[in-house]
């Protein structure tokens, strides 16, 4: 589907202006005192995962737009995310939602995957909606409910999926309950909790040694009144009852509006309890917006606490995916657009002067710890952004690099204007 000659040829039209414009910023940067080629290497090797149901047009209860050429089969899907690869070189890994998205034929989906330099991240199962024929229903529940059978069915589910996982080369199981109560009353707290605590437990018994239980939370939502796991105590306390393969799963997206997410993130890695992220952005709640979109300095200060626990804290590998709907942008654009600004904030935060912040803490210096942060943030880095996605054979600008290689109408053409994605 891409063509590389002709992205050489786009990347030809841009190269002059991204030379002037790396060689500036390189200069200064060197002058700094910053090692270039490690700073490189390090936003080269950041992968984050994209989700397989977040190729198609994403719907509110109100509605879906779509725009045609989605991808309707998991191999088109995995052709996708091969797409967004060779632009942007940081999308390396495709994280699977079962029973959306279960492969018929393993070997062959594995074949399609490696040719395209992608990898399995972590599945995810979904105990939030009942599927077709499904004896038991989750409508109150899946790992919490009252009923052992409805309890029992959510269990094996998770099960599966980590036997598919282990067949894709997947090392981690993110479990996201929608388990919860719109009415007060409606549950008893505690033993809603610790039914909920015993059924991760018959799953976590099925994981093998080497893989990881991410467990997400949420405040709000489809549950309005109460969330089992509402929030990131509940989780961690979870994982810890669990054990060492269990950790936590911060998604940008699950918070309630203005809660410190980057100090969620520091206390978890202090506590190496960081398993995974899901990257977003929102205004109110799990918006699904594109990451970076609203607020980027947010998105900064996070990663400044990543690059630190990366740094400072034993906190094992995290599982990075993009979790966001794309209701009104061609998925592939937010995509390619989301992943941009992840890359912008990890590379600012990686230009943060940490020992001098260290000591203007020390000394209660807030004006030099502001300071100090925002250099950083202030700094144009988007040269070096494109310098590391060149650098490996990538797009100079991705997005531009879709616009004109006109992917979507390819996709349009091959796939028709009807064909749907499974998923949201
Ligand atoms: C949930 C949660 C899960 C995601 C589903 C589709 O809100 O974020 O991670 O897989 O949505
Ligand atoms: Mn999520
Ligand atoms: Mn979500």
């Amino acid at each position: 589907m891409l063509d590389s000659n002709q992205l050489i040829e786009i990347n030809k039209k841009k190269i002059s202006e991204h030379q002037r414009n790396w060689s500036f910023l390189k200069e200064s940067l060197t002058n700094k005192g910053v090692d270039v080629e490690d700073l490189i290497q390090k936003i080269s090797d950041f992968q984050i995962a994209i989700p397989s149901w977040a190729l198609g047009t994403g719907g509110t209860r109100f509605g879906r737009f779509p725009l045609g050429g989605e991808p309707s089969t998991l191999e088109d899907k995995v052709k996708d995310v091969g797409i967004l690869h060779a632009l942007n070189k940081s999308s390396g890994a495709i994280s699977l939602h079962i029973p959306w998205d279960v492969p018929q034929d393993f070997d062959s989906i594995r074949k399609i995957a490696a040719d395209l330099g992608l990898k399995f991240d972590a599945v995810n199962s979904n105990t939030f909606q009942d599927q077709p024929n499904s004896i038991h229903s989750y409508k109150f529940g899946s790992l919490c409910h009252a009923d052992k059978t409805v309890r029992a069915a959510a269990i094996q589910h998770n099960k599966e999926v980590i036997d598919l996982g282990i067949k894709l080369g997947s090392k981690a199981l993110t479990v996201w309950l929608a388990d919860g109560t719109s009415f007060a009353g409606q549950h008893n707290f505690r033993e809603a909790f610790q039914r909920t605590l015993d059924s991760l437990k018959e799953i976590y018994t099925h994981l093998p040694d080497d893989w990881k239980l991410l467990i997400e939370y949420k405040p709000y939502e489809p549950n309005f009144y109460s969330m089992v796991i509402p929030d990131w105590g509940t989780s961690h306390l979870l994982a810890s009852k669990l054990g060492e393969k269990a950790a936590t799963l911060v998604d940008l997206g699950h918070h309630l509006p203005n809660t410190n997410i980057e100090q969620i993130v520091a206390l978890l890695m202090h506590l190496n309890k960081l398993g995974g992220f899901h990257f977003n952005d929102s205004k109110y709640g799990d918006d699904d917006l594109s990451v970076g979109s609203l607020k980027p300095y947010q998105l900064f200060l996070i990663f400044c606490e990543l690059v630190q626990g990366m740094k400072e804290t034993d906190n094992g590998e995290l599982s990075w995916m993009i979790d966001a709907s794309h209701n009104l942008k061609d998925p592939m654009e937010d995509l390619l657009q989301s992943i941009a600004s992840i890359k912008i904030s990890f590379a600012k935060a990686l230009l943060v002067d940490y020992k001098k912040l260290k000591v203007a803490q020390k000394t209660n210096d807030v004006s030099a710890c502001q300071a100090i942060l925002q250099d950083a943030f202030n700094m144009d880095v988007r040269s070096l952004v494109s310098e590391s996605c060149y650098g490996l054979g990538g797009a100079i600008d991705p997005l531009e690099a879709y616009r004109s290689l006109e992917i979507r109408k390819g996709l349009i053409e091959e796939r028709g204007l009807d064909s749907k994605s499974t998923g949201l």
